[in-house]
């Protein structure tokens, strides 16, 4: 049998959490013959219901489920895992300033990636999903000197599998026959849904379309405002979805996606006039075993696009700017 893979994830006891932990232990996310061991990390006053989250788990009789751990304890929860999901983040309360919640979660994200520096497995996949997402992750791997920069991603797969469904719906496809949607920047309302190189069954998908005004003024700000729509419809923030897409984020990047293009927040590299540091979404290809790599010797962003690249980049670099002060000299 396959040795078990230590899966920690914080937030656990929270929506994303619940519907995360259930499809993490089923197999969804690491395959049918690969056991897992879930080290769970909570508040203090979330431990009480992750107590009751825990009881189903164990009352589900998952065959691959080998173990779980609860704990408030970062370095224990962390502790030897190979992936980390970090999904606990402090929710915007009224009245609450945009800049105080970036500053509340940072101080969060800042003593998880100490604590992941200090404990986990050495090639940790740590997937950052707590909002504000992308600076969350530049915040923990800053904090975090022993591992790569690269190790920490920020998710934007949710905004890529929203974006290739409102395509399909589009189009009459099915969304498996939609490729190479690209989610460039921040996980905001600034990023920019890119179909200048997706294809609909092997065509180009701007043809298939053949609705400019459509992808500019319907297909871009729905997407873009997605999470809001959902909230508005259900009361609360997705969550099944948000797990689902941490769920195909992690597969891909642990058993492969082919030559699947695939969005995920990650260390600029520079390239796109963004400046290095800031932890910026591109399309990726990965070959498993928790390596990925950026697509490379794509054309020359056309005006319009330019401009979108340049605006989530801005949003970034403000929100760098207002977390500086927990970042280590
Ligand atoms: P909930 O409020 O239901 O759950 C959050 C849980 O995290 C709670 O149980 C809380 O006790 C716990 N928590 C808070 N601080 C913690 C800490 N320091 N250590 C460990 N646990 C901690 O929120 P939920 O709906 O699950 O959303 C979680 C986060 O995901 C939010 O920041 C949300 O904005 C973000 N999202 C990110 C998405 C993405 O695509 N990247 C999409 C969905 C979602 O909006």
């Amino acid at each position: 049998e396959k040795k078990p893979i230590n899966v920690a994830v914080t937030g656990a006891a929270g929506a994303i959490g619940y519907a995360l932990l259930m499809r993490i232990a089923s197999g969804d996310m690491l395959g049918p013959n690969q056991p897992v061991n879930l080290q769970l990390i909570e508040t203090e006053p979330g431990m009480k219901p992750l107590s009751g989250v825990t009881m189903e788990l164990a009352d589900c009789a998952f065959p691959l489920l080998r173990s779980v751990q609860s704990t408030t304890d970062l370095e224990a929860g962390f502790g030897d895992a190979g992936l980390a999901i970090l999904v606990g983040a402090r929710p915007r309360s009224k009245g609450m300033e945009r800049g105080d919640l970036l500053t509340a979660n940072a101080s969060i994200f800042a003593a998880q990636g100490a604590a992941l520096n200090a404990a986990a497995a050495r090639d940790v996949s740590v997937l950052v999903v707590g909002n504000p997402a992308n600076t969350n992750a530049l915040v923990a791997s800053a904090n975090a000197p022993d591992l790569s920069p690269a190790q920490f991603m920020a998710m934007t797969r949710l905004d890529q599998s929203r974006a290739a469904a409102a395509v399909a719906a589009k189009t009459g496809a099915h969304v498996r026959d939609v490729e190479r949607v690209v989610i460039w920047g921040n996980h905001s309302a600034t990023q920019y849904p890119d179909l200048t190189h997706a294809t609909v069954r092997g065509q180009p998908a701007l043809k298939a379309i053949g609705d400019d005004a459509w992808v500019k003024k319907t297909f871009i700000p729905d997407v873009q405002k997605r999470g809001a729509a959902i909230i508005d419809a259900r009361g609360a923030s997705s969550a099944a979805s948000a797990a689902s897409a941490a769920v195909d984020h992690m597969r891909d990047l642990v058993v492969g996606a082919g030559d699947a293009w695939l969005s995920m927040g990650i260390p600029s590299d520079g390239s796109y006039g963004v400046e290095e540091g800031l932890w910026y979404s591109v399309p990726v290809t990965c070959a498993g075993k928790g390596v990925y790599q950026r697509v490379g010797g794509l054309p020359k962003p056309d005006d319009f696009s330019a401009s979108m690249m340049d605006a989530t980049r801005k949003e970034l670099l403000s929100e760098r700017d207002g977390v500086r002060h927990l970042l280590p000299k």
